[in-house]
């Protein structure tokens, strides 16, 4: 690859510049794979998508959009395929470790690289109306900011709408004919691996702990990967107060001139922060008079009332009310958007309540960091957990939460570091591993066995501090199996203070 022609790439910076013929080659058709072909055949690049697997329906698309394609499960004749078409790009889905052979290949003959968040912010221009960038990273709780962010814009009068990570891919968003005042990109560590330069509104990292370090290779570029959510952020950069690490990455950053760093947390906040006080949350952030006073935003009572406020839940919302501050949305705006939202399912939710004993759907806890989080809000619980952890030790937290255990069910197919883990942390617990033979009925058999330790007043909870996609297509269906599993095992009716738990 010439320097001349890789120039000519990193100069296309607009929508509106001239994409015709450039060959691209398109790494993996899974939703961001489709929707980088969709956009370029649409730009009049000649487009090339190599993946390994994808459902039939859009390797028909393809066909219909005009790209071309390569479904070919072995790399090694995927990569003689994508030497034969001889990108002058290539856009890679998040999935793709760093070291792929294929994207190796193309970073070694200098061949430009981008994911789709960077493709994206190039080809922001595309409607007159351009929308203003949020972007919000962490370990856990991206999902339900992001939501809540989006949903406070829109009280504010703007058009916003939640997009990346989440499964709307930004590609899709942007073409959009009405455009938006604000996309909120939900940013995984893969996405934020290859970010490239966007220069965001507004940044926030929630909180770090350990997660896909399988994927990244070891905690220290994990971390970093999260730290580059703040690189140009324009006006915003909001850190955690009870999470060193994320103030430190804004200190480090390098930022636009005039960005200012706002916290968040449960305590009273400083000048620049948001938190609680006496039972109240508040922006002493963007507030005019925020050295003497502090803004009201919302009561934890009233938030108690619609079921938000267990201390996690609480941060993201602080969180999303600076952002959402960032952009001028009023006080009132913030309050109303907070008491009309609804959480997704399978993130901490209550089942069924049956003989005194709670089931709870937290399918969505698919890392040790989230685990432990709805671990603390009950007592006594029986804890299904197993899956794929990642590459992440669990141990710590067999032994964190082993004084609150009544009874371990362990689900995966590999469940030796699971079994390790108690054994050598909480080995007077009762434990049942679920035979992985049998994935259709491990939740039913999951359920039988908890429902014969679990006694009157314990929680049994389904947070399994691991991905699912060893037995499961994703956490839903996890969630789903385990929620149909307890309503048939259990069935008939609820104690009465059921649906009021919901
Ligand atoms: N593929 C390969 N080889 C690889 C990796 C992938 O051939 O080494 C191919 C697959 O065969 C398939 C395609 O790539 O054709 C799938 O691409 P992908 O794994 O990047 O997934 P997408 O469907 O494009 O979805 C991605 C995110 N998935 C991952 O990061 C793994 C989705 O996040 C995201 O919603 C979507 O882009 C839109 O931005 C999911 C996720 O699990 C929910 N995210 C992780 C998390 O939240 O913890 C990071």
């Amino acid at each position: 690859m010439t320097a001349e022609a890789r120039e000519r790439v990193l100069a296309l910076g607009s929508w509106h510049d001239d994409w015709t013929g450039l060959r691209v080659a398109v790494l993996g058709l899974g939703v961001t794979g489709f929707s980088v072909a969709d956009t370029l055949v649409e730009l009049g690049a000649r487009v090339r998508v190599i993946f390994g697997q994808a459902d039939e329906e859009r390797q028909n698309l393809l066909d219909v959009i005009g790209s071309e394609s390569l479904l070919e499960p072995d790399t090694d004749a995927q990569l003689v395929d994508l030497i034969a078409f001889d990108p002058e790009l290539v856009v890679v889905s998040p999935g793709y470790r760093p070291d792929h052979p294929l994207t190796r290949w193309a970073e070694e003959r200098g061949t430009v690289v981008w994911g789709d968040i960077q493709l994206a912010w190039r080809l922001r221009d595309k409607t007159e109306r351009i929308a203003e960038w949020i972007s919000v990273t962490g370990t856990n709780g991206k999902t339900t900011t992001s939501q809540l962010t989006a949903h406070m814009l829109v009280a504010g009068g703007l058009r916003a709408a939640p997009v990346g990570n989440i499964g709307v891919p930004v590609l899709d968003a942007l073409r959009d004919p009405q455009g938006y005042d604000a996309l909120v990109v939900e940013l995984s560590s893969f996405q934020l691996h290859r970010l490239g330069d966007i220069s965001p509104h507004a940044s926030v990292v929630l909180n770090v702990a350990d997660d896909h370090l399988d994927w990244h290779g070891n905690a220290r570029r994990y971390r970093t990967a999260k730290a580059r959510v703040y690189e140009n952020t324009k006006v915003a950069c909001v850190y955690n107060r009870m999470d060193a690490a994320t103030e430190q990455m804004v200190q480090e950053a390098d930022v636009v001139e005039g960005a200012r760093a706002i916290s968040f947390g449960l305590d009273t906040p400083g000048p620049s922060g948001f938190g609680i006080v006496d039972g109240i949350l508040c922006d002493r952030g963007f507030h005019e008079d925020r050295r003497n006073s502090a803004l009201e935003l919302v009561t934890v009572d009233e938030l108690a009332e619609h079921g938000l406020a267990a201390p996690h839940l609480l941060q993201n919302i602080l969180a999303a009310a600076a952002l959402a501050r960032s952009m001028g949305v009023e006080p009132a705006a913030i309050r109303e958007a907070v008491l009309g939202f609804r959480m997704d399912a399978h993130r901490v939710e209550t089942v069924l309540v049956r003989d005194g004993i709670t089931w709870v759907d937290d399918s969505k806890a698919t890392n040790a960091h989230a685990a432990t989080a709805s671990l603390r809000a009950f007592p006594r619980v029986v804890w299904v957990l197993g899956g794929l952890f990642k590459g992440v030790d669990i141990a710590e937290l067999v032994r964190e939460h082993a004084p609150r255990l009544a009874g371990l069910v362990v689900i995966g197919v590999d469940q030796s570091e699971a079994v390790a883990a108690i054994e050598r942390h909480a080995p007077d617990v009762p434990r049942f591993l679920v035979d992985p033979g049998d994935t259709e009925d491990t939740m039913l058999r999951a359920v039988r066995y908890a429902a014969s330790i679990a006694e009157r007043g314990d929680t049994v909870l389904l947070a399994p501090a691991a991905a699912s996609m060893d037995q499961f297509t994703d956490y839903g269906d996890r969630g789903r199996r385990f929620q149909a599993a307890v309503q048939e095992f259990l069935g008939g009716e609820a104690d009465d203070d059921s649906a009021a738990q919901r």
